[in-house]
C-alpha cells in the first residue's frame, strides 16, 4: 500500500492550493454575506482548466483522475466551499451524466461547452416532495411526435440559475417507478423552461439553490440520455461517484476550521499563556486532526478505486458519511476553541460551521448513506 501522493500529484495539489488562497479565499465571507455567485472566480478557475477535470480530450477536457478532482474539490473548499461546488456540479453530477449515460453526438454537444467553463451545467433530480425517495419523481415527460413535452417542477438545484444546461429527470410514468424515470438535456431559454424560487440558505450562500419550472417545455429526443426508463440507473451512477466530491468540501471546509482554530490557540492569551499551552484545547486540536487525518484516507482511497475501476460504492459511502459528520465535529471544536470571536459574523469558523452542515444532507443524507452501505454489507455477507 502507498499512502503518499505521487510528485504530480503534490504538484498539482500545490496549484490548485495555491491559486485557492490566493484568488478565491480573500471573497469568500464577502460571497457569502451578499449570497453572490461569484462568477468572475469561476472565470478564474475556468482559466487554470479545471473545469475539463474528468473531462476526456474528445470533449474539450484534459482528462485527469477522479483523486485529482478531489483534491482540487478539497482545496477549493478550503477557501470558499460555494465556489467550489459551482465548479463541482458542472464536472461531477452534470458531466458524469453526460459522460455516463449520453451518445458521441451528446457528449460533443453538451460537454465541450461546459469542459471549456465558458457554460455552466445543473444536476436536477429532486423535487418538492421527493429527495431521498429519487424514484418518486412527478417531473412528467410526454412522448410527443419527434418529441417530448415537459411538465413539472425541480427544487433545490445547485446551479439552477445560472446553468446554461440541466440534465433533467423526469418519468415517462409514474407508476413505473425507477423503470419510467428518464434524462433530459435542456437547454436555458427552452420554451416553457423556467428558473422559480431562490431558496435562501444557512451556508454555501453563493451558489444559487434554484427551482425549475417546465410548463410545455418542448425537448427534441436528440436531447433524451439513453433509452426511456434508463434514467434512475444513471442518476443512481452518477451520485455513486459525486458524493465523493461532497466528502472532499467537508474535508476543506473542516481542514479551515482547524487550520483557523490551531492559529487562534497558538496565539490568544488566557491565564498568562496561550490558548495552546492548556492540555484541554490540545485534546480538541489532536481529535480534529485525527479526524481529519482519517477523513482524507478514507476520501483518496475510494478516489483512487473508482481510477482503478474497482467496484467501490460502499467505500464512497463511507468516506461521504464520515467526512461530512466529521465536519461537523471539527467545525464545531474549532468554534469551541474560539470562543465567542468564533460566533460572531465574520469569522471564518462560523462561516465552516454553517458551511460544512448541508454536506451530510446534499447528494445523500447520512441515513441514505447507511442505507446504501447496509444493502451492500447484507449482500457480501451471503
Ligand atoms: N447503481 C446502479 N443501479 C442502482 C443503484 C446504483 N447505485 N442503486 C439502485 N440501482 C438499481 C437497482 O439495482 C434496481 O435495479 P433493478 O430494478 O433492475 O433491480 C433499481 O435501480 C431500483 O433500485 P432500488 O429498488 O434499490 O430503488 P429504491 O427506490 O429502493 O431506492 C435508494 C434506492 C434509496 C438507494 C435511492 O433512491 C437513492 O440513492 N436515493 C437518494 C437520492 C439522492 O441522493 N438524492 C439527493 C439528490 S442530489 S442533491
Amino acid at each position: 500500500m502507498d499512502f503518499e501522493l505521487t510528485e504530480q500529484q503534490r504538484l498539482f495539489r500545490q496549484t490548485v492550493r495555491d491559486f485557492a488562497r490566493k484568488e478565491v479565499a480573500p471573497h469568500a465571507s464577502e460571497i457569502d454575506e451578499h449570497e453572490r455567485f461569484p462568477a468572475e472566480l469561476v472565470r478564474k478557475i475556468a482559466d487554470l482548466g479545471l473545469f475539463g477535470l474528468s473531462i476526456p480530450p474528445a470533449y474539450g477536457g484534459h482528462g485527469g483522475t477522479l483523486l485529482e478532482a478531489t483534491i482540487a474539490m478539497e482545496e477549493l473548499s478550503w477557501a470558499c466551499p460555494s465556489t467550489a461546488l459551482a465548479w463541482g456540479v458542472c464536472i461531477s453530477l452534470y458531466g458524469s451524466s453526460l459522460l455516463k449515460g449520453g451518445d458521441e453526438e451528446q457528449k460533443k454537444r453538451f460537454l465541450t461547452p461546459v469542459a471549456s467553463g465558458q457554460h455552466l451545467g445543473a444536476f436536477a433530480l429532486s423535487e418538492a416532495s421527493c429527495g431521498s425517495d429519487a424514484a418518486a419523481l412527478r417531473c412528467h415527460a410526454r412522448r410527443d411526435g419527434e418529441g417530448y413535452v415537459l411538465n413539472g417542477a425541480k427544487y433545490w438545484i445547485s446551479n439552477g440559475a445560472e446553468a446554461d444546461y440541466v440534465v433533467v429527470y423526469t418519468t415517462v410514468d409514474p407508476a413505473l417507478r425507477t423503470k419510467g424515470i428518464t434524462a433530459f438535456v435542456v437547454e436555458k431559454g427552452a420554451r416553457g423552461f423556467s428558473v422559480g424560487k431562490l431558496e435562501r440558505k444557512m451556508g454555501i450562500r453563493g451558489t444559487s439553490t434554484a427551482e425549475l419550472i417546465f410548463d410545455d417545455c418542448r425537448v427534441p429526443a436528440a436531447n433524451r440520455l439513453g433509452p426511456d426508463g434508463a434514467g434512475f440507473r444513471l442518476a443512481m451512477n452518477v451520485l455513486d461517484a459525486s458524493r465523493i466530491g461532497i466528502g472532499a468540501q467537508a474535508l476543506g471546509i473542516a481542514q479551515a476550521a482547524y487550520d483557523a482554530a490551531l492559529g487562534y490557540a497558538k496565539q490568544r492569551q488566557a491565564f498568562g499563556q496561550p490558548l495552546a499551552g492548556f492540555q484541554a484545547i490540545q485534546w480538541m486540536l489532536a481529535d480534529m486532526a485525527t479526524d481529519l487525518d482519517a477523513a482524507r484516507l478514507l476520501l483518496y482511497r475510494v478516489a483512487t478505486m473508482v481510477d482503478k475501476g474497482v467496484p467501490f460504492i460502499k467505500e464512497a459511502c463511507m468516506a461521504k458519511l464520515f467526512a461530512t459528520e466529521m465536519a461537523e465535529r471539527v467545525c464545531s471544536k474549532a468554534m469551541q476553541v474560539h470562543g465567542g470571536v468564533g460566533y460572531v459574523k465574520g469569522s471564518v469558523v462560523e462561516r465552516c460551521y454553517r458551511d460544512q452542515r448541508v454536506t451530510s444532507i446534499y447528494e445523500g443524507t447520512s441515513e441514505i448513506q447507511r442505507l446504501t452501505m447496509a444493502r451492500q454489507l447484507l449482500a457480501e455477507g451471503g
